[in-house]
């Protein structure tokens, strides 16, 4: 039998790998390679990971325990029926119930959410807490949808999905789509079919049963880890510099908001329609108005901020993003998966950007990532830098068990020393592991430690 320590070319073992279940363009097939190549190296060099072999661990860390997928039929405002499917990927429940968001929208499928499940397993692992990977969602899109579609659509969506979950089984929060107003119809028809009032979802509003300051969680947690980075790797900090930002929802209006607490300038944000360039820093009560509350295009910034610019996606360089081209001391892609390319790291690289951090999930695309590293950018990546969110979905899950409340500045305190304690344990790793810096490599070899050394424990 073949002994995995006799691999020599890891980009052999993964071609192998990705035909067993997912396609070569896929974005789960980006998400698995870049993990495997920053573990194989592991495999020669530890010898603890030799059992990994004999365990199967790559081919059982990459396959999800199961893939629900499922019809969910509702009535819109005019009482006719719409179609959509749903879906819950279990991925790995070694660590823990299986935990991770549920995404709306137009562009889920298969692909996106086994990605999105697969990446969900080490970042939880980094936290340390006891929570195993997962994430589902719909192609419904509640855009332009009344508030009742919304609350009918949820209430379909989870007559299916509470087959599957429990707070002991699997507990899902929000993602793109999913905010705190769809987290509530969908926390309502749950206890509606099971008569059950338990923490079976995370970011529920905070007076029934949600924790203070999850909202804020992902971009606080983000901006914590990004501080943390630039003070271990000796760079300047974060206070009256420059940093653009992508995204308007809940990860960047966030981030943008600690970024201002702490005296640094972000001045960009976007939407899927353009670009918000304000060079006196971004007016974040107003965007909260345009997109907590009126959820309207960004374009309505400049109505009251004639003088900042509004760039549409037409007018984006071509085969990059607005934002990314603008010079900034920190850059911080919080809105989707692949939204920061080859051309914008060229952009980011020559404007003399020191660090990127990833708030949303896989943003940087392959070949942006491998530009990156090999600058004086430091890469903070996503399932390191914005594991602030679960983070605080577990504090919940443990406020739900204990039947307790925990105030604002004890969440935000955990929150900052569990991100400070992500940030120095995988630089740390990647010391150890020899590529001191390089936070990637890090965060998937100490995420994956922590989730094989519980497979091999727990046997087959
Ligand atoms: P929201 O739905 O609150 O906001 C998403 C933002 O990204 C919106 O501004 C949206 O613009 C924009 N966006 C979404 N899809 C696209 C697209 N295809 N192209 C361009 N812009 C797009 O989501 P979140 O802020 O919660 O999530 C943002 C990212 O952060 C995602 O990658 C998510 O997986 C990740 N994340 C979220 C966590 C959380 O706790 N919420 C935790 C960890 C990671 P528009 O309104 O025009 O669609
Ligand atoms: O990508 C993510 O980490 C999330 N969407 C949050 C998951 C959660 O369970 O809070």
């Amino acid at each position: 039998m073949r002994k995995i320590n006799t691999i020599v070319n890891a980009k052999e073992e993964i071609a192998k790998l990705k035909n067993l279940n997912c396609a070569e363009d896929d974005v789960f097939f980006q998400a698995m390679e870049e993990v495997l190549l920053s573990i194989f190296p592991l495999f020669k060099s530890d010898e603890i990971y030799n059992k990994s072999a004999k365990n199967a661990i790559v081919r059982r860390l990459i396959t999800p325990d199961r893939v629900i997928k499922f019809k969910v039929v509702w009535l819109d405002d005019n009482n006719e029926a719409q179609v959509n499917t749903g879906y819950r990927v279990q991925f790995n429940n070694a660590l823990g119930p299986y935990k991770g968001g549920l995404r709306f929208h137009p562009s889920v499928n298969e692909g996106v959410l086994k990605f999105l499940g697969f990446e969900q397993i080490l970042k939880n692992a980094l936290t340390g807490l006891p929570i195993g990977g997962a994430k589902g969602g719909s192609d419904f899109d509640p855009k332009g949808k009344s508030d009742f579609e919304v609350m009918k659509f949820c209430s379909a969506f989870m007559r299916e999905l509470h087959k599957y979950i429990g707070p002991r089984i699997d507990v899902p929060a929000g993602d793109i789509g999913v905010g705190g107003r769809e987290i509530g119809y969908l926390f309502g028809e749950y206890k509606k079919i099971t008569s059950a009032f338990e923490g079976v979802l995370t970011g529920k509003p905070y007076f029934f049963g949600g924790s203070l300051m999850r909202p804020e969680a992902t971009g606080y947690g983000a901006v914590y880890f990004t501080q943390k980075m630039l003070e271990l790797e000796g760079k300047e900090s974060l206070k009256e510099k420059i940093c653009a930002v992508s995204g308007a929802g809940n990860v960047a209006l966030h981030a943008i908001e600690k970024l201002q607490h702490l005296g640094a300038i972000p001045v960009t944000c976007t939407d899927s329609k353009g670009t918000i360039y304000d060079a006196r820093g971004v007016d974040l009560p107003l965007l909260k108005e345009l997109k907590l509350q009126r959820r309207v295009s960004l374009e309505e910034y400049i109505v009251t901020h004639p003088e900042a610019q509004y760039i549409p996606v037409s007018d984006y360089p071509k085969g990059g993003h607005a934002a990314w081209n603008i010079p900034c001391f920190a850059a911080f892609p919080c809105a989707t998966q692949n939204e920061l390319t080859e051309v914008d790291a060229k952009n980011l690289i020559a404007n003399g950007c020191q660090s990127v951090t990833e708030g949303a999930n896989m943003p940087s695309t392959t070949e942006a990532v491998h530009l990156m590293l090999n600058s004086d950018i430091c890469l903070a990546p996503a399932k390191a830098a914005n594991a602030g969110g679960v983070a605080v979905s577990g504090f919940e899950m443990s406020q739900n068990a204990a039947m307790q409340k925990w105030t604002f500045d004890e969440v935000d305190a955990k929150l900052q020393q569990t991100m400070e304690e992500i940030c120095e344990n995988v630089a740390a790793t990647a010391k150890e592991y020899g590529v001191e810096g390089n936070y990637v490599d890090g965060a998937n070899i100490a995420g994956f430690k922590r989730v094989a050394d519980a497979m091999i424990a727990e046997g087959v």
